[in-house]
This record gives structure tokens, sequence and C-alpha cells, in this order.
């Protein structure tokens, strides 16, 4: 039994010796692979072309939190994801941030700096902003308890509905959680059902001014919706750290919108010691055959 590392090679000096003080063997890089029926396990945030290769293979496990953009498994091959606690903090870290910048206006006062303008607007109670988490999972609902904390009238929105103590509405009830968001923060993951779920219908039924936080899939966001809505005054300002395509083209008109703050995908980064402890128990759990942790439900699709 061996796992084929297929990740960012910066990473590698620290899981070879992880792994070689576990007793597991870690293979890396498809050239390495002297016996293909040796590996039973791949880890990688892109997959090998060709997972035939592969006669004993029985998990991919994507190195990040999203699955995506992994293609259908193979009959027999189980999909994970790496659960980690920092991944799950550094998007707590960057919502956090990205809801107190637009609460407090800084997109306004950031251009108004520019333009060497000292001007001030009312400032609203935290109490009196209304945050709406889309996706209650690992993520979603940290990011509801810090926000809660803070003092934001926070809930949250996910497929059952269930899972936390913040009131969490599902799809049935969507257009009441919308209207009462007048801050919107997307933690889903990218599904069929959720693509291009940050779109018209969506802004539409957002209180006005409402204000937008994007830390889920680029494919979740219709960009031309975004610029409708931020000209109509529907949406008064956005924090987005994906987009479609990535990374954005040089001449996207978001660049230089002083509405929008843009980071390239950094909300979180895999950090290379707890990956490789999510590897180790995924491997001990393929060697016990007990449930993997991070098992990928593929018919949902996360
Ligand atoms: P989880 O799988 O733990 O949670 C997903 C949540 O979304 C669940 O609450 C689920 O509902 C809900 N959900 C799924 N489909 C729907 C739907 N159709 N309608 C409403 N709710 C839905 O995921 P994580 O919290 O770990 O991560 C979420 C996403 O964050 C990742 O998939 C990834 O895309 C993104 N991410 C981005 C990063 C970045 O750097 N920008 C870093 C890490 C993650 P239920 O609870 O009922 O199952
Ligand atoms: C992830 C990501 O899915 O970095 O972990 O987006």
């Amino acid at each position: 039994m061996a796992m084929l590392f297929l990740s960012t090679p910066a990473r590698l000096p620290v899981w070879k010796p992880m792994f070689d003080a576990a007793g597991e063997t870690l293979i890396a890089g498809e050239d390495a692979v002297s016996d293909p029926a040796q590996v039973t396990a791949i880890a990688c945030w892109t997959p090998p072309a060709d997972l035939s290769r592969y006669p004993n293979l029985r998990v991919v496990l994507s190195v990040g939190a999203g699955v995506d953009h992994l293609p259908p498994m193979p009959p027999g091959v189980a999909l994970a994801r790496t659960l980690a606690p920092g991944i799950e903090a550094m998007v707590r870290d960057w919502v956090v941030m990205a809801t107190l910048m637009l609460h407090r206006d800084m997109p306004q006062y950031l251009e108004q700096g520019r333009a060497r303008l000292w001007q001030s607007h009312p400032v609203q109670l935290a109490s009196a902003r209304r945050v709406g988490i889309m996706g209650m999972g690992r993520i979603g609902a940290l990011v509801a308890q810090s926000l809660s904390a803070l003092g934001f009238d926070v809930a949250g929105l996910s497929r059952s509905g269930q899972g936390t103590d913040i009131q969490t509405f599902t799809a049935a009830s969507m257009d009441a959680f919308l209207e009462r968001s007048d801050l919107l923060v997307c933690l889903l993951p990218l599904t069929a059902e959720t693509r291009g779920i940050l779109g018209a219908r969506t802004f539409a039924a957002l209180p006005r001014g409402a204000r937008l936080i994007h830390a889920g899939r680029g494919a979740h966001l219709d960009l031309q919706a975004l610029r409708t809505a931020l000209d109509s005054g529907q949406l008064g300002s956005a924090m987005l750290d994906v987009t479609e395509p990535e990374p954005l083209p040089q001449d996207h008109w978001l660049w230089d919108d002083p509405r929008v703050i843009l980071t390239p995908h950094i909300a979180a980064q895999t950090d290379a010691t707890e990956g490789a402890r999510h590897a180790l128990a995924v491997m001990r759990a393929l060697n016990r055959d007990t449930p993997l942790p991070g098992l990928v439900d593929q018919a949902k699709g996360y």
C-alpha cells in the first residue's frame, strides 16, 4: 500500500518524514512509481490523466477542502477531501476581515483616501447588520460563531437546515433567508445545484444596498449580474476571493471597480503538516478498513 503524492513540491519535505516516521510509503510523483499496483491512494489537486494505470486505487484525496475540480471517480474509487483546522480557521479569518471591511464601508473609505477626501458617514451597530451565510458546513458554522460573537445578527442556509445552533434556512425558505441578509456570505461547495447561485435572482431578493462576500468558488457567481446589481445600487459593495476564471484576466472590469475588493484565492492554503496528518489518517483508515476521514458523497458533490 502506498500513497502517490502529486501536491505542491514545497510540501514534500514535510510529508515525507511524517510518512517515514509512521511507517507509510509515500511516492513522490508519477515518474517515481515502479509498481502501479502498489498505489492505493493519490493525494493531489490535479489528478493523473489516467487513473486506470493504478489497478488497486481505493481513494483520491483532494489536498484542499473543495473537490469540484476533480473528475468523477471510476467505480470503486472513493473521493476524500482534506479536513484541517487551519483551513477552516484561515477562511474564518478572511471572512471576518471581509465582513468588518464591508460593514465599516472600507471600499468607500479606500476610494475617498485615494481622492484625499476626509469625510465621514454614519456608522451602524454590528447588531443592526443581518448576516446571511450560505453554506453552514465546517467553515460556515465556524464563521457563524465568530460573527455572532462580534455582535452581528447571523443566520445560515444549508441543504438540510440542521447541525448548528444558528437559525438555518433551507432552499424552501431561501427567499426569507435572502430578505434578511444585509450582508451575504457565500461558503458553499460548487455543485450542480449551487453553480451560478449568486446571480440576478438572488441579488434581487436581498435588501437594497446589500453587501456580498464570496469565498466559495468562482462559478457560483455570475459576474455580469454582479456588475448590474452594483450599477443599479441593489448591491453596495463586494469582497471576492474567488472568480471564474482564475487568474482573473488583466483587462477585467473587476480590477478597477472601487466597489469591489479582490484577493487571489488566498482565503486558505492547506498547511503542509496538517495536510500530511490528514493524509496519514486516510492511510490508517484504508489499512484498518474503517470510514475514511473527509469522505465525499459523490452523488451530492461535497
Ligand atoms: P462542507 O461540506 O463542510 O459544508 C458545505 C455546506 O454547504 C453544508 O452546510 C451543506 O448543507 C451546504 N450546501 C451544500 N449544497 C447546498 C445547497 N444546494 N443549498 C444550500 N446549502 C448547501 O464544506 P466546507 O465548509 O468545508 O467548505 C465549503 C466550501 O468552501 C468548499 O467546498 C470550497 O468551495 C470553499 N473553500 C474555499 C477556500 C478558499 O480559499 N477560498 C478554502 C476552503 C474552502 P448540509 O449541511 O445540509 O449538508
Ligand atoms: C480549498 C481551497 O478548497 O483552497 O481548500 O479553495
